[in-house]
C-alpha cells in the first residue's frame, strides 16, 4: 500500500512518462524545456529577492486608507501582491509589462493573428516569453490532462438544465477536489517548500479539464447532450480544442476568436472579485480547485463576469423594442429608460479603468476585420457613440466608457454561439489562466493567509473621533 506522499509522487511521475511517450516522436518538443522545468529553475531566485525586499523595506508606508475606502469596496488600496498583470486606469492592462497588442505581436501564436492563452500562461507564470516549441509543448500537456473523472461527468449529467451554467461550472470544479494532489500532499505532511509543486499539478490539471467541463455544460443545457461524445483532440491547441468540444468544427475564424477571447479575459490584476476570491481562499491553503471555484462564484455576479450575459439580454430587448431604429434619439431614449429605472448600463463603467477598455478595442478590431456589416455589431458600435455621453450627463459613474463585456457576446453571436447564459463560463475558462498562475506563485513565494482588519461602524466612529481630536 502506498502512502499519500508516495501516491502523489507516483502520479506526477506517471504524467511525465505519459508526456514523454506523447512527445517522443517530436525531437524539437522533447528538447524544449517544459513550463514546470523552467519555473523550477527561476522561482528560487525570485522568492529570495522577495524575501530580501520584505526584510529591507517592510516598514515603508506605501498607502493611507480613507474611511470612504473602507465603505467603498476597498477601492484603490494598495495591499495585494499580483505578479502577472497591472491595470493602468487610462492605458488598460499590461501582462508582465506587455499590452494586448504587444502580447499579440511578441508571443508565439497558432493561428493567423490572434494571441493564444498557452503562451500567455507561460508569460504570466515565469515573466518570460516562451518559444514556439515551448508553447506547443504546453498545449499538448494541457490537452493530455483534459479527461474528466467519471463522478464529475455523472454529476454534470444529473444537474437540472435550469441550474445556471456558472453554478454548474462551480459544482464541477469543486468535484475535482477528490483528485487534488495539493490536498493529498498536504494531508501526507508535505514540507511547505514543496507546496508550489503540488499546486502546479492541480492548476495544470484544472486548466486542462476546463474546456471539457464547459463543453459538457453547454451540451447538456443547450443541446440535449448531443455533443457529449466529443473528445479533446490531443494535437490541437487550447483555443481550437475548446471550439471543437463546443461543436464548432473546421471554422478557423472561430478558433481564432476562441484564442483571442481566452487571452484577453485571462488576467486583470489581483483586486477584481474573481482574482481576489481565488487568491483569498487559496491563502488558507484550500486546494486550487476549491480556490478557483470561489473565484468563479464571484465571476458569476452581474457586476462582474455575468455582465457579458446581461449585455446580450439588454441588447436583444432594445432590438425588439425599437424594431431596427438605431437612430441617436432611439438609443438615447433606451439608455435613459434603463438608467431611470434604477439599473446600470451593462458593459459600461469600471472600478479602475477610466477609458475604453483595450479588451473592448481588441474585440472591436476583430469584428471590423471579419464582419463589419453584422447587424448586432452595428448596434453595439452605435451605442458606443452615444452611451459615454449619456452616462457623463447622468454624472454618476466615474468611467462612462465600455468594458470587455460590452463586446464579447456579439462576436459569439455572429459565429452561432448564441446561448448568452453560457458566456460567463467562457470567461471563467479564460480567467483560470490568470488566477491559477498567481496561485502557483502564491505558494512558491509563501504568501501569507489573508486577514485584513475590520471594525463595526461604532468602532470606526470612535476611531475617527480619536484621529480628529
Ligand atoms: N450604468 C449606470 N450607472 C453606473 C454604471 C453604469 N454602467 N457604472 C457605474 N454606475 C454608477 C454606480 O452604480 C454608482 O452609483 P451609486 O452611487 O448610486 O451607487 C456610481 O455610478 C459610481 O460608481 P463607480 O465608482 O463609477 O463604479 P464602481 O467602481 O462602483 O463599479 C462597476 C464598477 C463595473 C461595477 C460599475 O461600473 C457597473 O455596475 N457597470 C455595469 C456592470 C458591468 O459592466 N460590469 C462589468 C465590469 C467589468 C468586469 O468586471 N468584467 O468582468
Amino acid at each position: 500500500m502506498l502512502s499519500s506522499t508516495q501516491a502523489v509522487k507516483k502520479s506526477s511521475v506517471s504524467i511525465l512518462k505519459q508526456q514523454t511517450r506523447l512527445f517522443s516522436k517530436n525531437n524539437n518538443l522533447l528538447q524544449a524545456k517544459s513550463l514546470k522545468e523552467t519555473f523550477k529553475e527561476i522561482y528560487p531566485a525570485k522568492a529570495a529577492s522577495i524575501k530580501q525586499f520584505k526584510k529591507e523595506y517592510g516598514d515603508v508606508v506605501i498607502d493611507q486608507v480613507k474611511l470612504s475606502q473602507a465603505y467603498g469596496g476597498m477601492r484603490g488600496i494598495k495591499s495585494l501582491v499580483w505578479e502577472g498583470s497591472v491595470l493602468d486606469p487610462v492605458e488598460g492592462i499590461r501582462f508582465r509589462g506587455l499590452t494586448i497588442p504587444e502580447v499579440t505581436e511578441q508571443l508565439p501564436k497558432f493561428g493567423a493573428g490572434s494571441p493564444c492563452p498557452e503562451s500567455l500562461l507561460w508569460l504570466l507564470l515565469t515573466g518570460e516569453k516562451p518559444s514556439m516549441e515551448q508553447t506547443k509543448l504546453l498545449s499538448k500537456e494541457l490537452a493530455a490532462r483534459s479527461e474528466l473523472p467519471q463522478h464529475t461527468i455523472d454529476l454534470l449529467d444529473a444537474l437540472p438544465k435550469d441550474l445556471h451554467p456558472m453554478a454548474q461550472f462551480s459544482i464541477a470544479v469543486v468535484s475535482l477536489e477528490s483528485d487534488s494532489k495539493f490536498s493529498k500532499a498536504y494531508a501526507a505532511g508535505v514540507n511547505k517548500k514543496e507546496y508550489w509543486d503540488h499546486a502546479y499539478e492541480d492548476c495544470l490539471d484544472l486548466l486542462g479539464k476546463l474546456p471539457a467541463i464547459g463543453a459538457r455544460i453547454y451540451s447538456n443545457v443547450f443541446h440535449d447532450g448531443k455533443l457529449n461524445h466529443l473528445k479533446a483532440d490531443l494535437n490541437a491547441d487550447y483555443g481550437k480544442n475548446l471550439a471543437h468540444l463546443l461543436g464548432f468544427e473546421n471554422n478557423e475564424e472561430f478558433n481564432e476568436l476562441m484564442r483571442l477571447y481566452l487571452t484577453i479575459h485571462a488576467d486583470h490584476e489581483g483586486g477584481n472579485v474573481s482574482a481576489h476570491a481565488t487568491h483569498l481562499v487559496g491563502s488558507a491553503l484550500s486546494s486550487p480547485y476549491l480556490s478557483f471555484a470561489a473565484g468563479m462564484n464571484g465571476l458569476a455576479g452581474p457586476l462582474h463576469g455575468r455582465a457579458n450575459q446581461e449585455v446580450l439580454e439588454w441588447l436583444f430587448k432594445f432590438r425588439d423594442a425599437v424594431k431596427g431604429d438605431y437612430s441617436k434619439e432611439s438609443i438615447e431614449k433606451y439608455l435613459w429608460d434603463t438608467l431611470n429605472s434604477g439599473r446600470v448600463i451593462p458593459g459600461y463603467g469600471h472600478a479602475v479603468l477610466r477609458k475604453t477598455d483595450p479588451r473592448y478595442t481588441a474585440q472591436r478590431e476583430f469584428a471590423l476585420k471579419h464582419f463589419p456589416d453584422y447587424d448586432l455589431f452595428k448596434l453595439v458600435s452605435a451605442i458606443y457613440q452615444i452611451a459615454p455621453e449619456v452616462l457623463t450627463k447622468q454624472g454618476k459613474t466615474k468611467n462612462p466608457w465600455p468594458n470587455v463585456d460590452s463586446h464579447s457576446g456579439v462576436l459569439l453571436q455572429y459565429y452561432g454561439l448564441t446561448e448568452a447564459p453560457f458566456y460567463t463560463v467562457l470567461f471563467g475558462i479564460s480567467r483560470a489562466f490568470g488566477v491559477l498562475s498567481q496561485l502557483i506563485l502564491d505558494r512558491a513565494y509563501g504568501l501569507a493567509i489573508e486577514r485584513p482588519k475590520s471594525f463595526s461602524t461604532d468602532k470606526f466612529k470612535e476611531l475617527v473621533a480619536k484621529i480628529q481630536k
